[in-house]
């Protein structure tokens, strides 16, 4: 998760302002240093040419604000490639909606109308991918060092980040603002894929579901205890925010980033979320006998 380390435009445009910002500061600095050490140990000041009106005029008013408009007008240019500007390429889109504290996703334009997800979002390499940004309770901020620059998630405002990675591969990200006690446990990953990867992944979200005999023992359970809040349906967002939980056998982390998704994280999470992520908003289920959470556990996880 580093910026130094940029992968696709919108990142190397940001590590080449970092870098020149670096260089330029240390040079500066330099100087600076230089003339300090003239001032105290320097003799014969007229001699060298060097007056106090000279400093003044050219390193007070003169370099300054050639040194910032330079910055700026690079800045300018460099901020473009970050944005959401039509052109000939195909443009992918995702939606993301952040939460205390998770990344609800959503693809709304999957063949079959919109599909949604969480904590992990599949793009296409090589492709611009517009992000549309907001927020559900708090401001949050979403980031992805390695592909680019930060975006607020706003509540009842949308912002709209363009990345694009460059090779398939896995981009980690992070919530970047402040926004409560799990405020570091709201990571994400993006992962890119190469089109016919990528299809293989989002057909892991089709409703295969419906099949489930729903006399299978955590089926029920599930039903009963976890449905007001969760679904297994990837067409349908659920009435209470809360993860979707379609593909979940196939995600890399359970509680955005707070485990890895080993053999049996899930019935761990399901006992101990609120010691594993204190605060968050999944209720505890203590009042389950851990017969009924092994057995939602397995129909979580079961064959799809
Ligand atoms: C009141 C709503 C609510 C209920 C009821 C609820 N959950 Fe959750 N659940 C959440 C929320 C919110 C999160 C996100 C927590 C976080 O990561 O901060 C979550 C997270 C999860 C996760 C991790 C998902 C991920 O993407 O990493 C799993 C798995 C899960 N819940 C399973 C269950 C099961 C099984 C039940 C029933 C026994 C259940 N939940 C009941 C709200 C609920
Ligand atoms: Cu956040």
């Amino acid at each position: 998760m580093s910026a130094l380390d940029p992968a696709g435009p919108a990142a190397d445009a940001l590590a080449g302002v970092w870098w020149v910002m670096l260089g330029g500061s240390f040079l500066i600095l330099g100087a600076v240093v230089a003339l300090a050490l003239y001032a105290i140990y320097g003799r014969g000041a007229r001699r060298s040419g060097i007056t106090p009106r000279l400093l003044i005029v050219g390193g007070g008013l003169v370099f300054t604000p050639a040194v910032l408009a330079a910055l700026l007008i690079w800045g300018i240019g460099a901020g473009h490639a970050l944005l959401p500007l039509p052109g000939e390429r195909e443009v992918y889109r995702i939606e993301v909606r952040a939460h205390q504290w998770w990344w609800e996703v959503t693809y709304p334009d999957a063949e079959d109308g919109p599909l949604h997800a969480a904590n992990e979002i599949h793009i296409p390499a090589g492709r611009p991918v517009d992000i549309t940004v907001r927020a559900e309770d708090v401001i949050h901020s979403f980031w992805v060092p390695r592909l680019g620059g930060k975006i607020d998630a706003l509540p009842g405002h949308t912002n709209v980040i363009r990345l694009e990675a460059p090779a398939a591969g896995v981009y980690r990200g992070q919530c970047a603002e402040f926004c409560g006690a799990q405020h570091s446990r709201m990571a994400l990953l993006i992962e890119a894929h190469e089109t016919e990867a990528l299809e293989e992944r989002l057909a892991l979200l089709s409703p295969t579901r419906e099949s489930d005999s729903a006399e299978a023992p955590g089926a029920a359970a599930f039903q009963e205890h976890c449905a007001v809040c969760h679904s297994l349906d990837p067409r349908t967002r659920g009435a209470t925010p809360a993860p979707n939980l379609a593909d979940l056998p196939h995600r890399a982390t359970l509680g955005a980033g707070t485990l890895p998704n080993a053999e049996g994280a899930l019935l761990r999470w399901l006992r101990d979320h609120q010691d594993l992520k204190p605060g968050n908003r999944m209720p505890r289920h203590d009042h389950l006998d851990p017969e009924t959470l092994e057995a939602i556990a397995n129909h979580l996880e079961g064959p799809r």
